[in-house]
């Protein structure tokens, strides 16, 4: 395999909004991650990807772009962007910028023009469809966000498709014209010295040939945009002309936001000279996913997110790397969402960060979850700012589930859980503005915050700082960056563990999510001998042993180690 720059990188993403406020309006903005570089840094960082920062009328959040040249006034100017990719390039890290481009915002030029004239040039950057006399939609597609697909252009006798909010019209990538605008766009950031894009929502710029109706699956009559998706066919011309005359001019990385790919897939998509140079594996994340909506998703457990991980890892092989993430911005903590409440503590918050961590692929880091942040209860359907989530409040309701199962059912799932402002301190809201932040924070801060655990070496802060810096030691790098994955006592419940094989070397990760101690017996060595020893060069707390070829691990405790 082709050595690339970034494989032995390590990532991490920022929700602008909520990272860090530097001038106390309680929005974060650029100058606050600017004043956070050295903090990246310490923990070992190298590539930052930032959540849309354009110029949006920030309805879904900033992915909703009104100008993909310029940077929204709440979170700085472009004069701070560039101080951004300057001050990163210091220190050896490179910003990767969000890719959003399946849909612009209803506020962007294009779309205010194609409002003014249906027919002329900037009507072909939109799905556009005559009204029908009698109020018939073009198709039944629900859209990712609740209602219908389609809405009427203003000021005109048409309608224009959305499969995210209203105020996210599709760009017809079908158009060339389109397309020379986001090749160019890309080249002109690109230019600017990011090191590349995080693509979002990608799998949905590629529509069926006919748009037709599926059958319905709630009452209101529509169908999810899945059915129609799966019978689009074709994005593979549309992603490899982006490959060619966008990203790969630059040798830009990219990471996708892919869901549900297909194994066949794979090779194409980040396979050498793949579309992209990552993917995320969101195989545990979609895990439960309920077409009813979030209040009947299935909960995952700890033997089923291994065979999520562990499924995805197989799936892979060594075609490519993904990139691998326990949260990011639109899911639940990671720590809330895969720790049952009655293990939820530091030992298995650093157990879960070691399994995910050392697979192979890519390691994403969200803010926030190097310290264990950790899901908010949501108490009203007020207080959230998420239109996801207020759409899925409202399904859950319209369903005839209880308001509290409702409310339940969000603070389990909802997006907002990952945006409430980064906890810097136990100060006032978190060390994360003087003002009054645009969210509430979480009340967790006072116990879960940087600096309560930056000076503290068994915190869950300092266990994420301890596996960026194994992964990168020239000791282990080799094995821990390029070595294969191997399941390792896979049917031992509520354990996880692993080897990754390299050149002449194994290293076992392992981690024991149950309250008692287990014992694992070490795998073979690549003659089929079995390993009896082990050094531990790793631990999520206490002496793990390994002895007679078994590692013991007490309850909750992880470790990782080379075999011996
Ligand atoms: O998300 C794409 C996506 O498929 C979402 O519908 C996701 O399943 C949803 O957020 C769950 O509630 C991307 C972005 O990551 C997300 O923040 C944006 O809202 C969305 O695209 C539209 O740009
Ligand atoms: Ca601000």
């Amino acid at each position: 395999m082709e050595r690339k720059w970034w494989h032995d990188k390590v990532a991490y993403q920022i929700y602008p909004k909520s990272f860090m406020d530097s001038n106390g309006d309680g929005i974060g903005d650029l100058k606050g991650i600017i004043s956070k570089l050295d903090y990246l840094k310490w923990l070992g960082v190298d590539i930052v990807w930032l959540s849309p920062i354009y110029r949006s009328p920030l309805a879904d959040e900033g992915y909703d772009i009104s100008d993909y040249y310029a940077i929204d006034p709440r979170f700085g100017t472009m004069q701070d962007m560039e101080e951004l990719i300057a001050e990163a390039k210091k220190r050896d890290m490179t910003i990767l910028m969000d890719l959003v481009v399946n849909h612009c915002s209803d506020e962007h030029e294009w779309f205010r023009r194609a409002c003014e004239d249906p027919e002329g040039k900037y009507g072909k950057f939109f799905y556009l469809r005559d009204k029908d006399p009698d109020g018939k939609l073009p198709t039944n597609w629900r859209s990712y966000f609740g209602g219908p697909c389609w809405a009427e252009l203003p000021g005109t006798d048409k309608l224009y498709l959305h499969v995210f909010h209203k105020k996210q019209p599709d760009l017809n990538w079908e158009n060339p014209e389109v397309r020379e605008e986001v090749y160019k766009n890309i080249r002109w950031w690109m230019e600017k010295g990011i090191g590349g894009f995080r693509i979002d929502a990608i799998i949905n710029i590629k529509k069926p040939a006919v748009f037709r109706d599926y059958p319905a699956d709630r009452e209101d009559g529509l169908s999810t945009v899945h059915n129609m998706l799966r019978e689009a066919e074709g994005i593979g011309e549309f992603l490899g002309e982006m490959r060619d005359k966008a990203f790969a001019p630059y040798d830009a990385f990219t990471v996708g936001e892919v869901f549900n790919e297909k194994s066949d897939e794979l090779p194409l998509f980040i396979g050498e000279n793949g579309y992209f140079s990552s993917m995320f594996d969101f195989s545990a994340e979609i895990y439960g996913h309920s077409e009813k909506g979030w209040f009947d998703a299935k909960r995952i457990d700890l033997d089923a997110y291994k065979n999520c991980i562990f499924g995805a890892q197989e799936k892979i092989g060594d075609i490519g790397f993904y990139s691998t993430i326990i949260e990011n911005h639109d899911e639940p903590r990671g720590a809330s969402r895969y720790l049952p409440d009655e293990i939820r503590c530091e030992s298995s918050k650093k157990a879960l960060a070691t399994v995910y961590f050392l697979r192979r692929g890519l390691p994403f880091i969200y803010q926030g979850q190097e310290i264990g942040m950790e899901n908010k209860k949501i108490r009203t359907v007020e207080e959230l700012d998420d239109i996801s989530s207020i759409d899925a409040y409202q399904v859950a309701i319209d369903a005839g589930i209880s308001k509290e199962k409702a409310l339940e059912s969000l603070s389990y799932h909802s997006r907002d859980n990952a945006r409430t402002p980064m906890q810097w301190s136990a100060g006032k809201h978190a060390g994360f503005t003087a003002g009054e932040p645009w969210l509430k924070e979480n009340p967790c801060y006072r116990e879960i915050n940087v600096q309560e655990q930056e000076g503290r070496s068994d915190s869950v802060l300092a266990h994420y700082r301890k596996l960026i810096a194994l992964r990168k030691d020239p000791a282990f790098k080799e094995t821990l960056v390029y070595g294969d994955f191997e399941p390792v006592s896979r049917d031992a419940h509520n354990v996880i563990a692993y080897v990754r094989r390299g050149d002449g070397q194994a290293i076992l990760v392992a981690a024991n999510f149950n309250t008692e101690a287990r014992q694992i017996a070490l795998p073979a060595d690549a003659d089929g001998k079995p390993f009896r020893g082990g050094r531990v060069i790793l631990s999520g707390g206490g002496s793990p042993v390994i002895e007679d070829g078994t590692l013991h691990l007490e309850g909750l405790q992880s470790a990782v180690a080379v075999l011996e």
